[in-house]
């Protein structure tokens, strides 16, 4: 039976959720076939050891080892690239995005949406608690996002990092060439967005959790601003190339 969803999470240093994260997917996915690809930045804290070890009885785990620290665009792009099921769905490992809201995302896509965005600012979303800080940061992001990229107008969450799409849609980006100047901030959903302005976009509201374990590793303040601003600009000129060529 071919693979029907291909869930792609990146880690680094996620010892204390990982276990959980890779449980809790699975059983949001009992009765369909298939995989978990973790793409893991040689984890320090024992991620990469556990990964391992798991990969070697479970069927459904695939791992990717980087032997440094290559970056999360760069970490999920990997991983896109080695999916092979018919619905790909992003998502963070570190139980912020909710596995448990995987069946609703994926359901839109059997129900006609190309594209199915989780997304905090819709009936049924929320941002849960974060300090004003981080609210005011990630909203002045969306805010560019949307000024800046119009393909990423179609969903109220441009900056979501919980996502299922169709395989069969466009994901060719070439990382070097797109992502030159930086490889943090702007999210891989922006990029998608761009190459496939046709696509139909359906927004899920998902509640995003605080992070019980492990460290944050985002980077915030002026040096975040600053390569957001350049990935930003990045994205804006592939919608262009790609808006030349359809
Ligand atoms: N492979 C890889 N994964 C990363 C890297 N940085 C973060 N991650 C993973 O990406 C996911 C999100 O990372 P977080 O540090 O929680 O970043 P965030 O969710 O944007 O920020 P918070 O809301 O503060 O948690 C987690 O699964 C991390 O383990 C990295 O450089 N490489
Ligand atoms: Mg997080």
């Amino acid at each position: 039976m071919s693979v029907q969803v291909s869930v792609v999470a990146a880690t680094l240093n996620e010892i204390d959720n990982i276990a959980q994260f890779i449980d809790e997917v699975e059983r949001s996915l009992d009765g369909r076939n298939f995989e978990i690809i973790i793409v893991d930045d040689d984890s320090r804290d024992g991620t990469k050891e556990y990964i391992a070890g798991r990969m070697k009885q479970d069927v459904h785990l695939v791992v990717i080892e980087n032997p440094y620290r290559y970056g999360m665009l760069r970490s999920l792009k990997q991983g896109i690239e080695k999916a092979v099921g018919e619905i790909v769905l992003v998502m963070d490992a570190d139980l912020q995005h909710p596995p448990s809201a995987i069946p609703a995302l994926i359901s839109r896509i059997d129900n006609g949406c190309d594209i199915a965005i989780g997304s905090r600012y819709i009936d049924g979303g929320s941002a849960g608690d974060r300090d004003a800080f981080r609210a005011a940061l990630s909203r002045g992001a969306e805010f560019l996002a949307h000024a800046l990229v119009p393909s990423s107008r179609v969903t109220s969450d441009p900056m979501s990092g919980f996502f299922a799409f169709r395989r069969s849609l466009r994901h060719d980006f070439n990382y070097r060439q797109t992502f030159s100047t930086a490889d943090y901030g702007a999210k891989i959903l922006l990029i998608i967005l761009a190459e496939n302005r046709h696509a139909k976009v359906c927004d899920i509201g998902y509640v995003f959790q605080s992070r019980l374990r492990g460290r944050s590793k985002i980077v915030s303040g002026t040096s975040f601003l600053k390569r957001y601003l350049a990935e930003l600009f990045e994205v804006m000129k592939l919608e262009r190339r790609y808006r030349r060529m359809d």
